[in-house]
């Protein structure tokens, strides 16, 4: 086969890093692993759990890995980065061993990279060579497909328990269960959140559907209250970061996935850039549930200019089509839901 320079689609297992980095990791007091999509495309599920599971490691998902493990595995310590948990991202400063599998340190994870894990030791697990060192200094590197680096790590891990460090993260969760996830998900008065309608999508249909998203805010939130029970149940265009790319994604979702529900969390601004793809569910009668979560506003641009270019508001404010409007054009059942009270009930039928 020809080569091609810097790709290497199937680069061999370096034994001498794998020994390297279970030694590490059975040195470990305070070992973190951070999940990526590299879990999800490897189908390394499986290799995942018996990881983290045999040394008992905490882990946590980037945007695009987070249906690489169970949302409810009581190792899954949520969503890393910006937008994710509090907990994760401030143990990331606190443990000794950092392993990074299948995820690229993106900015949006790490924030300021010279203050970022400063304690830790960096394992990275990784197809792809040049990722390593691109954004975060690696002490071990295994370049390798996940589904072979991980069982040979896993085979010379020593069996441990870290009961002392995982129970340490009960108490971040808990102030952000207070101040942050219950005010989003059960508001007793004020708008409609998007934070509730997600939850209310989420059990309805009990981490077993597919869910999609675009940009923006809506991504934010769907990403943060969607859970998961199954894997290769999360597409969104991560830190891409394209508008308009929900709706053909969700289409291309049922296809690829026949079997089983699809929700699409949209925005009033990105639906409006792919809105003619409502003639291919009107033409081909695609049972997609699209949630359109319309707040009159380029929400996440104006959450921008509000706290950091002192509410200097700019072209964010959306003068909207009636959208009911539109799908009754289609031929598409739709459903306004303005009323909290409602919420339960409507979604009951996801
Ligand atoms: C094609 C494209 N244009 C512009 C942006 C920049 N951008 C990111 S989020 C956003 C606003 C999205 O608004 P909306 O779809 O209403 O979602 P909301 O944040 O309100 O949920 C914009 C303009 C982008 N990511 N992609
Ligand atoms: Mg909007």
């Amino acid at each position: 086969m020809r080569h091609i320079r810097s790709y290497d689609p199937y680069p061999l297992l370096n034994a001498e890093a794998v020994s390297e980095a279970a030694r590490l990791i059975n040195s470990a007091q305070r070992p973190l692993a951070l999940v990526g999509q590299g879990v999800e495309l490897g189908e390394a599920h499986h290799e995942l759990l018996a990881f983290l599971e045999k040394a008992h490691i905490p882990a946590a998902c980037t945007m695009m890995g987070l249906s690489a493990l169970p949302s409810a595995h009581p190792l899954n310590m949520g969503m890393l980065g910006m937008h994710g948990n509090y907990a994760p991202n401030l143990k990331e400063q606190e443990c000794d061993v950092l392993i990074a599998i299948g995820m690229r340190f993106s900015e949006r994870v790490t924030g300021r990279v010279d203050k970022y894990a400063c304690k830790a030791k960096v394992i990275h697990l990784d197809i792809d060579r040049s990722e390593i060192d691109k954004n975060v200094k690696t002490d071990v590197a295994v370049v390798a497909d996940c589904k072979v680096s991980l069982p040979a790590i896993t085979k010379q891990l020593e069996e441990k328990r870290h009961d002392e460090w995982i129970e340490s993260f009960t108490p971040l969760f808990d102030e952000e269960n207070k101040k942050v996830i219950q005010p989003a998900i059960h508001p007793v008065s004020g708008a409609l959140l998007m934070g509730e309608v997600v939850h209310a999508v989420s059990q309805a249909v009990q981490g077993d559907a597919v869910m999609v998203n675009d940009v923006g805010q809506n991504q934010m939130f769907s990403c943060r209250y969607f859970k998961y029970n199954r894997q290769r149940s999360i597409v969104t265009s991560g830190g891409l970061g394209t508008m308009g790319f929900g709706l053909p994604a969700a289409i291309g979702s049922v296809f690829g996935a026949p079997h089983r529900t699809v929700c699409l969390f949209t925005g009033d601004g990105g639906i409006q850039m792919s809105i003619q793809e409502l003639g291919t569910i009107m033409e081909q009668r695609i049972p997609i549930k699209v949630i359109l979560l319309n707040n009159n506003y380029l929400g996440n641009v104006r959450q921008w200019q509000e706290l950091f270019w002192n509410k200097r508001y700019s072209f964010t404010r959306m003068l909207n089509p009636d959208y009911s409007a539109i799908c009754k054009g289609y031929g598409i059942h739709y459903d306004v839901l303005t009323d909290r009270k409602d919420l339960d009930a409507r979604y009951a039928r996801c």
